[in-house]
């Protein structure tokens, strides 16, 4: 939050409490008494014993000891944000949702962002899935669109969920390690689970280490269906796409946030939005005609399987913006319950197996979770649109039902509440004709596990595939059981040959010649597994540009931090050009100087230094500049501020500095540049004696690339 900012919030809490009416500032119990004593309890004599009949100290402690609710099983570190959804052009051609239609009207949501396998007070930087999920508080009643930041999932059938989560949450002996998937028992699953091969793919990519949650893509996952108002269905795979981008952060990187601000995602989202800087997505569309239902060589119903853009493009149909922060964290945050099964006419499911068990397992958690059946009354769960019906009373119930008449039909209130027919906004169910026995069994276009997940290794960019690899060396390193490494890099050989090397030798494994074809422990239902397995939904060397993040627009600078080193009597104007440079582009410079507090320049211009050496790193922030000035060289004694430009310019970061402050980078053994250097992509750093317009332009071009990751070393492997 800027210093206006704050001033102005304060100035607001102080008129406020001005104007309150003096009994809204009186202390009371939950039964409206007014408390006289709020630090001492009841005693005899001043010395004690104390007195059982302390209402007041019983009432206080007895909720105070029932303040926490079980925490999600999944998802449970989450932050989350208000705002607004306005669709650009009525989609009236493919669903008669009315917030889909109807471009005048802006339907308020709730969004929640979350890590998967943490608890609740976690680390944001961990390598994990992000959750996305979007209640939209429709005309016509909530509507959840419950995502994920990657659009495939590990397994195909939600019977595995408890699987796969058992594995990845900390092991049950000694719950080591916490937030983490690197480790045997999640490995050892995996290994045994070839379907998780694609998902397995984006989760040791970057995008498991976004930069921001206002950086990142959703998706809704599964194949859905929309509905016009003819009856007409089609298929919809659902998309967000982020107006900054798509960025992420280096590993090294993501788990140095770890340790220095470990609500480094919550804090970027809550401030973006004190500051005005709301985050924005489109929501994106694939529309799949019924009629092609079989057009894909994959199963439109696995969720395994993405549907590449660059076969079906993504329209991009509509603006989400996050522009409040929640008042309460509990009361917001910790107590949305999404449901997949919140939907609204004109939007209906596809029978994905995943699909169909979430939509069991999401109100059944919420009854243990919120600890009833009216958790619906709670104010972020309520709709906006007016809700009547039959049920009545259980745990918490807030509503007074009047009236003696709760069944239909009735005929002593006049049958109400009525049913509503289709005409009037009833919902009627898409009458999908079906036929087959009952079986457990998976469709015969769910077997090959490994072509989407080649066509996604191969269409990464280099330092887009180094990472992966690093990544899997990295969790396969912390698995103890041989075996199980050895199972996981016969699957990555059926990926991709450089994949499976390269990891292979990290983890000094030699690739064996033959290989045993992997587990499958998922069989079809004709038996013949083998027929299935080796079919190529993807040729073989089918890339997809969508799949790389460095394929997408890098989008604007706005928002992004730069910390800018400075020593005392530092070069006071060449540090307020760049800081107004910056500022032209929507970006931050934050002065980091030795310790917190004034520090005047050589001018004699007095700045406020809000962050030191000890409590920023350069991991906080997207760029470095070291300013000038005759004290700078006085950072040549500090480890900290070595390390400080040293981790910048290995993150990939964008690295400046001019006059002395250029002995720094010297110091540090970091290649120096220049700013008349003729390639902006140029990945050295940019030095010069002194700030000017050209140093200025050309450090918030290199920062448009946001990261140079031709920077880094390339891991040089034999095919
Ligand atoms: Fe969830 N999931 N999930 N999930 N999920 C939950 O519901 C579940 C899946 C997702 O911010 C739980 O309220 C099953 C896919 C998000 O509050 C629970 C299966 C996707 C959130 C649950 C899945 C998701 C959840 C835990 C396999 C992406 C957080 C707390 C069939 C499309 C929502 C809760 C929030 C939360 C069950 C798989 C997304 C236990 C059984 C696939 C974003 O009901």
């Amino acid at each position: 939050m800027n210093g206006k900012k704050r001033a102005q919030l304060e100035k607001r809490a102080q008129l406020e409490a001005h104007t309150k009416d003096p009994r809204e500032s009186m202390l009371t119990t939950n039964h409206g008494v007014r408390i006289n004593d709020d630090q001492n309890t009841l005693k005899v004599g001043d010395r004690g014993p104390s007195l059982l009949e302390d209402f007041h100290f019983r009432e206080k402690i007895t909720h105070f000891d029932h303040e926490r609710i079980p925490e999600r099983v999944v998802h449970a570190r989450g932050s989350a944000a208000h705002g607004v959804f306005q669709v650009y052009e009525s989609l009236a051609r493919y669903t008669k949702a009315g917030f889909l239609t109807d471009p005048a009207r802006q339907t308020p949501v709730f969004v929640r962002f979350s890590t998967v396998a943490g608890s609740r007070g976690s680390t944001d930087l961990a390598r994990d899935v992000r959750g996305f999920a979007v209640k939209f508080y429709t005309d016509e009643g909530n509507f959840d669109l419950v995502g994920n930041n990657m659009p495939v999932f590990f397994i195909q059938d939600a019977l595995k969920f408890p699987d796969l989560i058992h594995a990845v949450k900390p092991e049950p002996h000694h719950e080591i390690p916490q937030a983490a998937s690197a480790h045997d028992t999640f490995w050892d699953f995996i290994s045994l689970m070839p379907e998780s091969m694609h998902m397995i793919m984006w989760l040791m990519s970057d995008r498991a280490i976004p930069r921001s949650f206002r950086m990142m893509e959703g998706f809704g996952v599964h194949t859905f269906r929309l509905v016009d108002a003819t009856g007409t269905s089609r298929f919809v795979k659902f998309h967000w796409k982020p107006l900054l981008g798509v960025h992420a952060v280096a590993w090294d990187e993501a788990q140095k946030i770890s340790g220095k601000d470990p609500d480094f995602h919550r804090r970027d989202l809550w401030e973006a939005i004190e500051g005005g800087d709301f985050p924005e997505y489109e929501l994106g569309l694939q529309i799949v005609e019924e009629s092609d239902e079989f057009a894909f060589g994959f199963d439109l119903l696995d969720p395994t399987k993405l549907i590449p853009e660059e076969l079906v493009p993504v329209q991009r149909v509509g603006r989400l913006t996050l522009n409040r922060n929640p008042d309460n964290f509990f009361a917001e945050t910790e107590q949305v319950a999404f449901h997949l099964g919140n939907v609204v006419p004109g939007i209906d499911f596809s029978n994905d197996p995943l699909l169909q068990g979430r939509l069991f397992s999401y109100t059944d958690t919420q009854l243990i979770r919120l600890g009833g059946p009216n958790f619906h009354e709670i104010p972020i769960n309520r709709p906006t649109a007016a809700t009547h019906n039959n049920q009545r009373d259980g745990y918490m119930r807030q509503e007074i039902d009047r009236g003696r008449v709760s069944y239909q039909p009735n005929s002593l209130a006049g049958n109400d509440p009525k049913q509503v027919p289709e005409a009037a906004g009833g919902y009627v169910t898409y009458p999908q004709p079906i036929e087959g026995s009952k079986v457990r069994a998976r469709g015969a276009g769910f077997f090959d596990h490994y072509s989407q997940a080649r066509m996604f290794f191969q269409s990464q960019s280099t330092p887009e595939k180094q990472h992966l690899i690093k990544a899997l060396r990295f969790e396969l390193g912390k698995v103890d059981a041989a075996a199980v490494r050895e199972r996981m890099i016969h699957h990555l050989a059926q990926v991709d040959a450089m994949l499976a090397t390269g990891v292979a030798r990290g983890l000094g494994i030699a690739l064996p010649k033959k290989m045993p074809a992997p587990p499958n422990l998922s069989v079809p239902a004709d038996g013949n597994l083998k027929a299935h397995q080796h079919r190529q939904v993807v040729d073989r060397d089918v890339v997809s540009a969508a799949l790389s993040m460095t394929s997408h627009v890098p989008g604007p600078i706005a928002t992004r931090k730069v910390g800018i080193l400075v020593a005392a009597r530092f070069d006071g104007a060449g540090v307020a050009s760049m800081v107004k440079a910056l500022a032209g582009r929507g970006a931050k410079g934050l002065l980091v100087a030795a310790e917190l507090g004034e520090i005047t320049a050589d001018d004699g211009e007095v700045y406020l230094a809000g962050l030191s050496i000890l409590t920023a790193a350069s991991v906080l922030f997207d760029a470095v500049y070291v300013a000038g000035g005759e004290a700078a060289p006085e950072w040549l004694a500090e480890a900290d501020a070595i390390e400080f430009v040293r981790d910048a310019y290995k993150h990939c970061k964008p690295v400046a500095a001019t006059g002395e402050g250029v002995q720094l980078l010297e110091a540090a053994r970091i290649p120096v540049g220049g700013p008349d250097d003729p390639d902006p992509a140029d990945d050295a750093t940019i030095v010069a004696t002194k700030v000017t317009r050209r140093v200025t332009q050309r450090f918030t071009d290199v920062m448009a690339q946001h990261r140079l990751w031709s920077r880094e070393p390339e891991l040089h492997l034999p095919l």
